[in-house]
């Protein structure tokens, strides 16, 4: 038998000098969908995160709170595992640099690189910035500032001892030209090609102007230098420096998810200290992007970030999950915006995943009492359709995984979604099921189904909680058992019973633009005025007529519709309601053509507070019926009606 496919995968451990941010929260949920992704691939994973807890960033941010840096790095790394854990995050080892199996393999790789002569004592003088814990030539400042940060730089001077970088600058240029796996994507592999070449200096590798660090063996007036202390924690989580049957099963590491902005440590410092180690280098570092908010990166000390525990109180976790994951071309920075979160949450949860739930149970529902039937009789070319790209499917979302290409795989899995929509309207069961011969609606009906079934499973990595909800309202069980094989076409049972539920994504309707609401800001921002709308009156509450009379309803006329690009729900009409012309935004693009609609005339609320959809303004509201299995219609009136009639 051959051996088991494996994946060590690992986030940077974060420092703990400030609560995390969506951008921590961005990585991490990355690395945990891939995580998640192989092991239901059946391959053997390991995930790693962490904290850096040590260095003189820490020691003063300690010092200003009037704490011990211990007390205060305990209390924020609490707060890194309460975020996980909200997140859904499947990780196997947390390393925290202040634990003793750290210092002992942060100790033993000083020693080991020391006695093979890679190591020397000297001084340094020079630059140092602090929030990035880097040190600095005069030559690659900026206007005097740290080039990453922008912020100001110290003068040190102190003895120190110093690791010989520049030694293996060839063997890593060579490393890198061979295995052009190693630095991915492309642009950051050019930038550290070019960073190498424009020459390595030896790296100052220990300080002695303060003591929150790990001692340098024999020599303990020194601290080692918090990056060489940090780095290691990926041997640190195999066992290192003992022989453990982890460290033989997974190292190399498979992939370093990091940040663009700290590749020069993963893809110079680190491949040179595994080299001095004589350990084999990681397969892949992938540094992606950021996660912009108004274009800039988000940051602390510019008082734009944003709060991931906030977001996840009132959105749930899964939409925060699927926004990262889908929203961002990984490895491309990306914008964060609440406006962009609750229209991908409504566009590709709420109505595509969430609506394709409902209104298949609901029909199996009504036509077959909940239970899957039996497929029968022929399939015609859309039913091969279907299953053609379905059956596929788990295989594509590999190949794309394993390339790292995250979103494109969501993508794909969203096309299947789109594609059963269709299906539905395509194949239209509510005709299907006026037929005495029920063997049609049973094949199409199973289809229906079974493209559930399968999204279920292919989303759980991502969305974990949303594959769970799925799969229970199929009325299946085992899903933490189940492997890719299982995503196969047509290994659902007929006779399933299937349990309906809530709609696993209510709609959030957006009202109006307003600020980005951020976790911190120098001003306070205003109210938010993104609202969610009220929700809908309870059944059975009776309302007065005035508040009915409250709504103006009057009848309009279609002059013109068409669709809006990029967004496959929405349709823009242009209606005359009498006093003026007004434009609205509809979601019935599913179920009407532009052309269909242009001379009826409609019902709408007229004094609707103005919205914007997908960048479009929307004047006003449309009356439409849905039917319990998705089935639109508007409400609409004779020609012997003029627009601008009131309703009552
Ligand atoms: O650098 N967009 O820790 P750190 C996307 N301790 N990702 C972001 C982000 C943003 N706006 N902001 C942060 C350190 N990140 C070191 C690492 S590893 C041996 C030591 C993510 O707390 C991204 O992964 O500053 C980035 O590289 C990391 O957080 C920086 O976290």
């Amino acid at each position: 038998m051959s051996a088991k496919e494996r994946f060590y995968v690992t986030t940077p451990i974060y420092y703990p000098s400030d609560n995390l941010h969506i951008g921590h929260a961005y990585t991490t949920t990355v690395a945990d969908s891939l995580a998640r992704w192989h092991r239901f691939a059946g391959r053997e994973v390991y995930f790693v995160t962490g904290s850096d807890e040590h260095g003189q960033k820490i020691q003063r941010a300690a010092a200003a709170k009037g704490v011990t840096p211990k007390e205060y790095v305990d209390v924020i790394v609490a707060s890194f595992k309460d975020l996980w854990e909200k997140l859904n995050i499947t990780y196997d080892d947390f390393v925290r640099t202040t634990d003793d199996r750290h210092t002992k393999a942060v100790q033993a790789v000083f020693q080991k690189i020391y006695e093979k002569g890679d190591i020397y004592k000297s001084a340094y003088e020079g630059w140092y910035c602090t929030p990035c814990e880097t040190f600095w030539l005069e030559s690659r400042l900026e206007d005097g500032k740290c080039p990453d940060c922008h912020r100001p730089v110290e003068w040190v001077k102190e003895e120190s001892y110093f690791f010989r970088l520049s030694k293996y600058a060839d063997r890593l240029l060579k490393h890198i030209e061979e295995h052009p796996e190693f630095i991915q994507p492309e642009t950051r592999r050019n930038e550290m090609v070019n960073f190498i070449k424009s020459g390595l200096e030896d790296l100052c590798i220990s300080r002695t102007t303060f003591d929150w660090g790990i001692p340098v063996p024999s020599d303990e007036r020194h601290v080692v230098y918090v990056w060489f202390d940090a780095l290691t924690n990926y041997l640190t989580a195999l066992g290192y420096p003992e022989q453990t049957e982890l460290l033989d099963r997974f190292w190399p590491a498979d992939l370093h998810l990091v940040g663009k902005e700290i590749m020069r440590f993963h893809t110079i410092v680190w491949p040179i200290m595994l080299m001095a180690l004589d350990l084999p280098l990681p397969k892949t570092v992938f540094g992606h992007g950021w996660l912009l908010f108004d274009s800039d990166k988000m940051s602390k000390s510019k008082g734009n970030v944003v709060d991931p525990i906030a977001l996840m109180a009132e959105f749930g976790v899964d939409p925060i999950r699927y926004f990262l994951l889908r929203e961002i071309s990984f490895g491309q920075d990306g914008n964060f915006s609440r406006r962009a979160l609750i229209e991908r949450t409504n566009a590709d949860l709420a109505n595509d995943l969430g609506n394709l739930l409902n209104r298949t149970l609901s029909m199996l529902n009504r036509y077959c009492a909940g239970v899957v039937p039996q497929p029968a009789g022929e399939l015609k070319e859309i039913d091969q359709d279907l299953i053609s790209y379905a059956s596929g499917l788990a295989e594509k979302v590999d190949g794309l995984i394993k390339e790292l290409k995250i979103n494109e795989a969501l993508a794909s899995i969203w096309r299947l979604v789109g594609r059963a929509n269709k299906y539905v309207d395509e194949r239209a069961p509510w005709n299907l099921a006026k037929l005495e011969d029920k063997g049609e609606l049973g094949t199409v009906m199973y289809n229906l189904v079974e493209t559930l079934r399968v999204v279920a499973l292919l989303v759980k990595s991502f969305i974990p909680e949303t594959g769970a909800k799925i799969w229970a309202q199929l009325g299946l069980e085992g899903l933490e058992s189940c492997t890719l094989a299982d995503a196969a076409w047509g290994l659902l049972q007929p006779g399933t019973q299937t349990r309906k539920g809530d709609p696993i994504f209510p709609r959030i309707e957006v009202e109006k633009e307003a600020p980005e609401p951020v976790q911190e800001k120098q001003e306070k921002p205003e109210q938010p005025k993104i609202e969610k709308a009220a929700p809908a009156a309870p059944e059975g509450v009776l309302i007065g007529i005035e508040d009915f009379m409250k709504c103006e309803l009057v009848v309009a006329e279609v002059l013109a519709a068409e669709r809006i690009q990029g967004a496959d729900k929405l349709l823009k009409l242009q209606v005359d309601v009498g006093s003026e012309k007004r434009q609205i935004v509809a979601g019935i693009a599913l179920h009407y053509k532009p052309e269909e609609l242009v001379g009826r005339r409609i019902i709408v609320v007229k004094n609707l507070k103005p919205a914007k959809l997908r960048g479009e303004l929307s004047q006003g509201m449309l009356l439409a019926a849905t039917a319990p299995d998705g089935h639109l219609e508007i409400v609409s009136v004779s020609a012997a009606i003029p627009a601008g009639s009131k309703v009552k």
